[in-house]
Formats: structure tokens, sequence, C-alpha cells
């Protein structure tokens, strides 16, 4: 039987960080699904806009060996339906987002992975500004 492992995010400025959950996510399965933020979606949620535009986040993850599919992620709230429409076996998250996804576990496998350390979207935004700066 094949299993289907679905992961979400926005990978921006795409990082380590981003490698290490999608090849940890696609080693848990046999068939990888990944939905990318939106960029609407991620200016609802974060304040502000990804850095690289959403067609290209999705050709970055979508490039990756380790990922079957993809597709843009709308909205949070449509979460329970993508898992269905995907056949997701398996929902695998970065453990910032412990506990968050939790009312899935009657319909799917609900694995929160251990984040890598000392890399960020955010912290790479951050040094490159500081950069400029000086
Ligand atoms: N991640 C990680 N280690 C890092 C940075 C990120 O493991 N150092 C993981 C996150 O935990 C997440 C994935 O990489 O599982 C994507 O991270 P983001 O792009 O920051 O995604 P986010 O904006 O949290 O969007 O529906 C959920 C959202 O779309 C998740």
């Amino acid at each position: 039987m094949t299993t289907r492992v679905i992961t979400f995010g926005t990978f921006d400025v795409f990082h380590i960080g981003h490698v290490n959950i999608l090849t940890r996510a696609h080693d848990l399965g046999d068939h990888l699904t990944v939905g990318v933020s939106l960029d609407a979606m991620n200016f609802a949620k974060k304040g502000r806009y990804p850095i690289y535009r959403q067609e290209h986040r999705l050709e970055i993850v979508a490039s990756m060996a380790c990922v079957d599919e993809v597709f843009f992620e709308e909205s949070l709230d449509l979460k329970r339906q993508y898992l269905i429409d995907h056949k997701a076996d398996v929902l695998v998250m970065g453990n910032d987002w412990e506990g968050r996804f939790d009312e899935f576990k009657d319909i799917c496998e609900v694995k929160y992975l251990p984040r890598t350390a000392d890399v960020s979207t955010t912290d790479i935004i951050q040094a490159i500004r500081s950069r400029v700066e000086d």
C-alpha cells in the first residue's frame, strides 16, 4: 500500500531548513504532496508579503527530487479538505506548529518534526538588511 504524505508551507527564500523538512517528510512515505501558501494567505497570516512570489516558490519546491506533487494552499481553513482531496495518510509539519493540527488526527496521522536549528527566512532577511545598512 502507498503511504501518502502531505506538508504545507510558504518556503520563502528557500533554505536548508526547507530542504530538511521536505526530505524527512518524503522519507515517512512513498508519495509527497506539498501545499505552498499563496502570497495573499501569507500577508493575512504574517502581515507581510513573501520575498519570492508564489509561482517561484511553487516551482522551487516542485523541483526537489523528493517532492511528487505541489498545489497552492489558499487558506488555513481548507486544511481538512486538502487532506481529504490529496488522500493524505500522514500530515507532517515542523514543531513550530506543535499541536496546531491535532484536530486532523481523526483522518490521518499527524507528525511534528523538529525544526532545523539556527536558520529561518526572517533571520536571512534580517542578515541581508543589516549588511546593506552597514
Ligand atoms: N522549517 C523547519 N526548520 C526551519 C524553518 C522551517 O523545519 N529552520 C519548516 C517549518 O516548520 C514548516 C516548513 O519548514 O513545516 C515551512 O516553513 P514556512 O515556510 O515558515 O511555513 P509557514 O509559513 O509556517 O507555513 O498551512 C501551514 C502553513 O502554510 C505553514
